[in-house]
Protein backbone atom coordinates (compact mmCIF):
# COMPACT_ATOMS: atom_id res chain seq x y z
CA UNK A 1 0.00 0.00 0.00
CA UNK A 2 1.77 3.01 -1.21
CA UNK A 3 2.15 5.97 1.07
CA UNK A 4 -0.49 9.27 1.45
CA UNK A 5 0.12 12.32 3.11
CA UNK A 6 -3.45 13.23 4.07
CA UNK A 7 -5.10 9.59 4.31
CA UNK A 8 -4.44 6.87 5.88
CA UNK A 9 -5.18 3.25 3.87
CA UNK A 10 -5.83 0.29 5.72
CA UNK A 11 -7.60 -3.58 4.67
CA UNK A 12 -10.04 -4.95 7.50
CA UNK A 13 -10.94 -8.30 6.35
CA UNK A 14 -11.88 -7.86 2.82
CA UNK A 15 -12.78 -4.13 3.08
CA UNK A 16 -10.72 -1.39 2.22
CA UNK A 17 -10.87 1.66 4.90
CA UNK A 18 -9.81 5.27 4.28
CA UNK A 19 -9.70 7.66 6.76
CA UNK A 20 -9.24 10.80 6.25
CA UNK A 21 -6.22 12.29 8.48
CA UNK A 22 -5.95 16.54 9.32
CA UNK A 23 -7.86 16.73 12.37
CA UNK A 24 -6.03 19.64 13.16
CA UNK A 25 -8.21 21.61 10.09
CA UNK A 26 -11.57 19.04 11.08
CA UNK A 27 -10.08 17.27 8.19
CA UNK A 28 -10.91 20.21 5.85
CA UNK A 29 -10.80 18.86 2.19
CA UNK A 30 -7.55 20.42 0.59
CA UNK A 31 -6.91 19.28 -3.20
CA UNK A 32 -4.02 16.80 -2.21
CA UNK A 33 -6.41 15.08 0.02
CA UNK A 34 -8.82 14.72 -2.83
CA UNK A 35 -6.05 13.64 -5.17
CA UNK A 36 -5.52 10.91 -2.64
CA UNK A 37 -9.08 10.02 -2.10
CA UNK A 38 -9.70 9.11 -5.32
CA UNK A 39 -6.14 7.09 -5.75
CA UNK A 40 -6.81 5.43 -3.00
CA UNK A 41 -10.66 4.34 -3.67
CA UNK A 42 -9.52 3.41 -7.02
CA UNK A 43 -7.22 1.01 -6.04
CA UNK A 44 -8.89 -0.28 -3.60
CA UNK A 45 -11.60 -0.95 -6.86
CA UNK A 46 -9.15 -2.81 -9.07
CA UNK A 47 -8.08 -4.88 -5.89
CA UNK A 48 -9.91 -8.37 -6.15
CA UNK A 49 -9.17 -9.28 -2.29
CA UNK A 50 -11.54 -5.89 -1.52
CA UNK A 51 -15.18 -6.41 -1.68
CA UNK A 52 -16.81 -2.87 -0.64
CA UNK A 53 -14.36 0.44 1.12
CA UNK A 54 -15.35 2.70 3.98
CA UNK A 55 -14.52 6.39 3.77
CA UNK A 56 -14.44 8.04 7.27
CA UNK A 57 -12.85 10.66 9.00
CA UNK A 58 -12.57 8.53 12.38
CA UNK A 59 -14.36 8.84 15.85
CA UNK A 60 -14.67 12.60 15.97
CA UNK A 61 -15.09 14.31 12.99
CA UNK A 62 -16.24 13.21 9.28
CA UNK A 63 -15.07 16.43 7.58
CA UNK A 64 -15.53 19.71 7.61
CA UNK A 65 -15.85 21.06 3.70
CA UNK A 66 -13.60 22.32 1.15
CA UNK A 67 -10.29 23.88 2.44
CA UNK A 68 -11.37 27.49 2.64
CA UNK A 69 -7.73 28.88 2.71
CA UNK A 70 -7.23 27.34 -0.73
CA UNK A 71 -10.31 29.00 -2.31
CA UNK A 72 -10.74 32.26 -0.73
CA UNK A 73 -8.33 33.45 -3.72
CA UNK A 74 -9.60 32.16 -6.82
CA UNK A 75 -10.92 33.98 -9.30
CA UNK A 76 -13.57 32.56 -12.01
CA UNK A 77 -11.40 31.97 -14.55
CA UNK A 78 -8.70 30.01 -12.09
CA UNK A 79 -12.28 28.17 -11.21
CA UNK A 80 -13.71 27.71 -14.72
CA UNK A 81 -10.62 27.28 -16.92
CA UNK A 82 -9.23 24.29 -15.00
CA UNK A 83 -12.64 23.34 -14.05
CA UNK A 84 -11.46 22.75 -10.16
CA UNK A 85 -12.59 19.42 -8.71
CA UNK A 86 -13.79 17.66 -11.25
CA UNK A 87 -11.22 15.13 -10.18
CA UNK A 88 -14.23 13.99 -7.49
CA UNK A 89 -15.60 12.27 -10.31
CA UNK A 90 -13.47 9.41 -9.81
CA UNK A 91 -15.65 8.13 -6.56
CA UNK A 92 -18.84 8.21 -8.85
CA UNK A 93 -17.27 5.60 -10.79
CA UNK A 94 -15.88 3.37 -8.63
CA UNK A 95 -18.35 0.02 -9.11
CA UNK A 96 -17.67 -1.66 -5.58
CA UNK A 97 -19.87 -0.31 -2.77
CA UNK A 98 -18.33 2.69 -0.88
CA UNK A 99 -19.42 3.41 2.90
CA UNK A 100 -18.94 6.48 4.52
CA UNK A 101 -18.86 6.28 8.21
CA UNK A 102 -19.46 9.57 9.59
CA UNK A 103 -19.19 11.07 13.29
CA UNK A 104 -18.97 14.52 13.89
CA UNK A 105 -19.33 17.49 11.40
CA UNK A 106 -20.19 16.45 7.65
CA UNK A 107 -20.35 19.79 6.58
CA UNK A 108 -20.42 21.27 2.36
CA UNK A 109 -18.16 19.00 0.56
CA UNK A 110 -18.24 16.49 3.79
CA UNK A 111 -21.57 16.00 3.16
CA UNK A 112 -21.42 15.93 -0.57
CA UNK A 113 -18.54 13.43 -0.36
CA UNK A 114 -20.40 11.30 2.17
CA UNK A 115 -23.77 11.39 -0.29
CA UNK A 116 -21.61 10.42 -2.91
CA UNK A 117 -21.42 6.89 -1.19
CA UNK A 118 -23.83 4.19 -1.27
CA UNK A 119 -24.69 4.26 2.14
CA UNK A 120 -24.11 6.57 5.37
CA UNK A 121 -23.62 5.23 8.88
CA UNK A 122 -23.97 7.64 11.34
CA UNK A 123 -22.68 8.33 14.68
CA UNK A 124 -25.51 9.62 16.82
CA UNK A 125 -23.11 12.91 17.25
CA UNK A 126 -22.62 13.29 14.01
CA UNK A 127 -23.82 16.88 12.28
CA UNK A 128 -24.86 17.57 8.44
CA UNK A 129 -25.07 20.34 6.62
CA UNK A 130 -24.15 22.47 3.01
CA UNK A 131 -23.11 25.83 5.10
CA UNK A 132 -21.97 27.19 1.93
CA UNK A 133 -24.40 30.24 1.79
CA UNK A 134 -22.73 31.64 4.56
CA UNK A 135 -19.37 31.83 2.51
CA UNK A 136 -21.37 33.74 -0.34
CA UNK A 137 -21.22 30.72 -2.73
CA UNK A 138 -23.24 27.72 -2.56
CA UNK A 139 -22.72 23.70 -2.84
CA UNK A 140 -20.09 22.63 -5.62
CA UNK A 141 -19.49 18.61 -5.40
CA UNK A 142 -23.26 17.86 -6.08
CA UNK A 143 -25.11 18.79 -2.88
CA UNK A 144 -27.70 20.78 -4.31
CA UNK A 145 -28.40 17.89 -6.44
CA UNK A 146 -28.09 14.63 -4.10
CA UNK A 147 -29.25 15.74 -1.00
CA UNK A 148 -32.70 16.89 -2.87
CA UNK A 149 -32.68 13.36 -4.04
CA UNK A 150 -32.21 11.89 -0.12
CA UNK A 151 -34.33 14.15 1.64
CA UNK A 152 -36.93 15.92 -0.68
CA UNK A 153 -36.93 19.46 -1.98
CA UNK A 154 -38.20 21.66 0.74
CA UNK A 155 -35.75 20.12 3.53
CA UNK A 156 -32.92 20.77 0.58
CA UNK A 157 -33.85 23.95 0.43
CA UNK A 158 -33.96 24.80 3.64
CA UNK A 159 -30.06 23.10 4.58
CA UNK A 160 -28.81 25.06 1.68
CA UNK A 161 -30.44 28.19 1.59
CA UNK A 162 -29.96 28.72 5.32
CA UNK A 163 -26.23 26.61 5.73
CA UNK A 164 -27.98 25.10 9.19
CA UNK A 165 -27.27 21.66 9.97
CA UNK A 166 -29.28 18.80 10.72
CA UNK A 167 -28.08 16.07 13.92
CA UNK A 168 -27.82 12.31 13.09
CA UNK A 169 -31.20 11.91 13.97
CA UNK A 170 -32.93 13.94 12.04
CA UNK A 171 -30.89 12.88 9.03
CA UNK A 172 -32.43 9.11 9.68
CA UNK A 173 -35.65 10.40 10.37
CA UNK A 174 -35.06 11.89 6.70
CA UNK A 175 -33.54 8.84 4.84
CA UNK A 176 -30.42 10.74 4.82
CA UNK A 177 -28.37 8.44 6.54
CA UNK A 178 -28.77 4.23 6.53
CA UNK A 179 -28.47 3.75 10.40
CA UNK A 180 -27.46 5.55 13.76
CA UNK A 181 -25.06 3.84 15.46
CA UNK A 182 -22.65 4.86 18.62
CA UNK A 183 -19.96 6.83 17.50
CA UNK A 184 -17.26 4.33 18.67
CA UNK A 185 -19.23 1.58 17.23
CA UNK A 186 -19.81 3.43 13.55
CA UNK A 187 -16.27 2.72 11.98
CA UNK A 188 -16.28 -1.10 12.94
CA UNK A 189 -20.17 -1.32 12.15
CA UNK A 190 -19.36 -0.02 8.43
CA UNK A 191 -16.24 -2.44 7.87
CA UNK A 192 -19.11 -5.16 9.11
CA UNK A 193 -21.66 -3.99 6.85
CA UNK A 194 -18.80 -3.85 4.02
CA UNK A 195 -17.25 -7.08 4.86
CA UNK A 196 -20.68 -9.01 4.90
CA UNK A 197 -21.41 -6.88 1.12
CA UNK A 198 -17.71 -8.41 0.29
CA UNK A 199 -18.98 -12.05 1.64
CA UNK A 200 -21.34 -11.59 -1.38
CA UNK A 201 -21.10 -12.47 -5.02
CA UNK A 202 -19.56 -9.99 -6.52
CA UNK A 203 -21.25 -10.02 -10.08
CA UNK A 204 -24.13 -9.69 -8.14
CA UNK A 205 -23.21 -6.64 -5.72
CA UNK A 206 -21.46 -4.80 -8.89
CA UNK A 207 -24.74 -5.11 -10.92
CA UNK A 208 -26.99 -4.32 -7.39
CA UNK A 209 -25.32 -1.40 -7.11
CA UNK A 210 -25.49 -0.46 -11.09
CA UNK A 211 -29.03 -0.83 -10.87
CA UNK A 212 -29.58 1.40 -8.32
CA UNK A 213 -28.10 3.99 -9.37
CA UNK A 214 -29.85 3.53 -12.61
CA UNK A 215 -33.25 4.26 -10.30
CA UNK A 216 -31.29 8.33 -9.53
CA UNK A 217 -30.82 8.66 -13.60
CA UNK A 218 -33.75 6.80 -15.88
CA UNK A 219 -37.58 6.79 -15.93
CA UNK A 220 -39.48 4.17 -14.43
CA UNK A 221 -39.86 2.28 -17.10
CA UNK A 222 -36.11 2.03 -18.30
CA UNK A 223 -34.85 1.91 -15.06
CA UNK A 224 -37.29 -1.75 -14.68
CA UNK A 225 -35.88 -2.74 -18.50
CA UNK A 226 -32.12 -2.19 -17.18
CA UNK A 227 -32.88 -4.36 -13.70
CA UNK A 228 -34.52 -6.96 -15.76
CA UNK A 229 -31.55 -7.26 -18.25
CA UNK A 230 -28.81 -7.34 -15.57
CA UNK A 231 -30.74 -9.89 -13.84
CA UNK A 232 -31.38 -12.19 -16.78
CA UNK A 233 -27.73 -11.43 -17.68
CA UNK A 234 -26.67 -12.94 -14.03
CA UNK A 235 -28.13 -16.36 -15.04
CA UNK A 236 -24.70 -16.45 -17.14
CA UNK A 237 -22.71 -16.85 -13.96
CA UNK A 238 -21.70 -19.71 -11.57
CA UNK A 239 -22.32 -18.01 -8.78
CA UNK A 240 -26.37 -18.41 -9.87
CA UNK A 241 -25.80 -21.95 -10.45
CA UNK A 242 -24.31 -21.96 -7.02
CA UNK A 243 -26.31 -20.00 -4.97
CA UNK A 244 -29.79 -21.23 -5.67
CA UNK A 245 -28.17 -24.96 -5.61
CA UNK A 246 -26.73 -24.04 -2.25
CA UNK A 247 -30.32 -23.06 -1.48
CA UNK A 248 -31.86 -25.90 -2.15
CA UNK A 249 -29.54 -28.39 -0.98
CA UNK A 250 -29.62 -26.11 2.76
CA UNK A 251 -26.01 -25.61 2.79
CA UNK A 252 -23.62 -21.78 2.56
CA UNK A 253 -23.18 -20.72 -1.25
CA UNK A 254 -19.40 -21.06 -1.89
CA UNK A 255 -19.04 -18.36 -4.41
CA UNK A 256 -16.34 -18.62 -7.11
CA UNK A 257 -16.96 -14.68 -8.53
CA UNK A 258 -17.24 -16.02 -11.67
N1 LIG B 1 -11.39 24.85 5.47
C1 LIG B 1 -10.25 25.24 6.09
N2 LIG B 1 -10.08 25.26 7.41
C2 LIG B 1 -11.10 24.85 8.16
C3 LIG B 1 -12.33 24.42 7.62
C4 LIG B 1 -12.45 24.42 6.19
N3 LIG B 1 -13.56 24.00 5.57
N4 LIG B 1 -13.16 24.06 8.62
C5 LIG B 1 -12.47 24.26 9.76
N5 LIG B 1 -11.23 24.74 9.50
C6 LIG B 1 -10.19 25.11 10.46
C7 LIG B 1 -10.45 26.44 11.13
O1 LIG B 1 -10.05 27.51 10.29
C8 LIG B 1 -9.62 26.32 12.37
O2 LIG B 1 -8.26 26.56 12.06
P1 LIG B 1 -7.30 27.33 13.12
O3 LIG B 1 -7.21 26.42 14.30
O4 LIG B 1 -6.01 27.45 12.37
O5 LIG B 1 -7.97 28.63 13.42
C9 LIG B 1 -9.75 24.84 12.73
O6 LIG B 1 -10.17 24.18 11.53
C10 LIG B 1 -10.78 24.60 13.80
O7 LIG B 1 -12.01 25.24 13.39
P2 LIG B 1 -12.86 26.22 14.36
O8 LIG B 1 -11.94 26.99 15.24
O9 LIG B 1 -13.79 26.99 13.47
O10 LIG B 1 -13.61 25.13 15.23
P3 LIG B 1 -15.11 25.17 15.83
O11 LIG B 1 -15.21 23.95 16.68
O12 LIG B 1 -15.41 26.49 16.42
O13 LIG B 1 -16.08 24.99 14.54
C11 LIG B 1 -16.80 24.07 12.44
C12 LIG B 1 -16.03 23.84 13.76
C13 LIG B 1 -18.30 24.23 12.70
C14 LIG B 1 -16.56 22.83 11.56
C15 LIG B 1 -16.26 25.34 11.76
O14 LIG B 1 -14.83 25.22 11.64
C16 LIG B 1 -16.80 25.61 10.40
O15 LIG B 1 -17.88 26.13 10.25
N6 LIG B 1 -16.00 25.29 9.31
C17 LIG B 1 -16.32 25.63 7.96
C18 LIG B 1 -17.45 24.78 7.41
C19 LIG B 1 -17.78 25.21 6.01
O16 LIG B 1 -18.12 26.35 5.73
N7 LIG B 1 -17.66 24.26 5.05
C20 LIG B 1 -17.96 24.47 3.67
C21 LIG B 1 -16.72 24.78 2.91
S1 LIG B 1 -17.05 25.19 1.22
C22 LIG B 1 -17.26 23.70 0.46
O17 LIG B 1 -17.11 22.65 1.03
C23 LIG B 1 -17.65 23.74 -0.98
C24 LIG B 1 -17.29 22.44 -1.71
C25 LIG B 1 -17.54 22.53 -3.18
C26 LIG B 1 -16.53 23.40 -3.86
C27 LIG B 1 -16.64 23.21 -5.36
C28 LIG B 1 -16.23 24.49 -6.08
C29 LIG B 1 -16.36 24.36 -7.60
Amino acid sequence: IKEYEFIKVETKGKTGVITMDRAKTYNALCNGMIVELCTAVTAFDEDPAVGAIVITGGDKVFAAGADITEMVGLSFSDCYNQDKFKDWAALTRVRKPLIAAVNGYALGGGCELAMMCDIILAGDDAKFGQPEINLGVIPGWGGTQRLVRAVGKSKAMEMVLTGSMIDAKRANWDGLVSRVVEPEKVVETAVALGNKIASMSRPSVLMAKEAVNSAYELTLTEGLHVERRMFHSLFATEDQKEGMAAFLEKRKPEWTHK
